[in-house]
């Protein structure tokens, strides 16, 4: 059995999707990012930057004590060596899987994080006119990237889908939200339009449906303004000492 310790975010969706096209057993832990479950001892011990998703696996091959992996990109490469699917092991077709995987979790994940970010914010804290337009042109940039990919092969690494596109698809299905004019991108737009009819990316896509931030424009100025600091003014946490031992050289 995986704990998947979760919120419904595109990161969150990558992992829920890969489990169900393996069809393999999990369990949703919830991890209340606009609550803070991010910063609890427990969590942060199998995910340091306090960031969801992180699972753990209690049947590891091998056997032996459970696994935890933490980064969405790590977990989909743990996930799919240990099933033995989509992510091929040959030389060159795992760097060429490898080369897609991360360039999700450097540049299509982060880049489209800060549009989306920047264009929500509005005018509240103060003039974000540069950030709009530098992360927006970044979200065409990239989203340009996948389409010539995608003019010559059926998936991001050839003949075989495997978990680069798979690790792709949540954030790439948000283009609207990222003033993406969709009619530019014809080869990305068949390639979503295939993924977003498999089931498995569905039920994916749906997990945890049921967990709610809770809508910021019901919430009051004071409860509005803890969940900005909470989620966008993070500074370094002091170093957590009880129960640790110094490394002393
Ligand atoms: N590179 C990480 C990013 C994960 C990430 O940014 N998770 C967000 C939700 S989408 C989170 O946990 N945020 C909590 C916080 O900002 O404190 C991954 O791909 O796993």
């Amino acid at each position: 059995m995986i704990d998947v310790h979760y919120w419904p975010t595109p990161n969150g969706k990558k992992v829920t999707i890969l489990l169900e096209e393996l069809g393999m057993p999990y369990r949703i832990v919830p991890a209340h990012i606009g609550r803070g479950d991010q910063f609890t001892p427990d969590f942060l011990a199998i995910s340091p930057n306090n960031r969801m998703p992180a699972i753990v696996d209690h049947e590891p091959r091998g056997g032996g004590a459970p696994v935890s992996v933490f980064e969405s990109g790590a977990i989909m490469m743990y996930l799919a060596e240990k099933a033995g699917r989509f992510y091929p092991q040959d030389l060159r077709g795992k760097a060429e899987v490898n080369e897609w995987v991360i360039w999700q979790m450097a540049n299509q994940g982060p880049k489209l994080g800060e549009c989306g970010h920047f264009r929500r914010l509005g005018d509240s804290q103060g003039d974000q006119s540069y950030a709009v337009r530098r992360f927006t042109d970044e979200a065409n940039r990239l989203y340009g990237v996948l389409n010539n990919r995608l003019y010559d092969r059926h998936f991001i690494c050839g003949d075989e889908y495997t978990i680069a596109d798979m690790i792709c698809y949540p954030w790439a299905v948000n283009w609207k939200a990222h003033d993406i004019d969709i009619a530019e991108f014809p080869y990305f737009r068949r390639w979503l339009d295939e993924l977003g009819a498999r089931p498995a990316v569905q039920k994916g896509m749906a997990a945890g449906s049921d967990l709610q931030m809770g809508d910021p424009s019901k919430m009051t100025r004071e409860e509005q303004e803890a969940l900005r600091k909470l989620l966008y003014n993070q500074r370094a946490r002091p170093v957590e000492t009880k129960g640790r031992t110094a490394w002393k050289g």
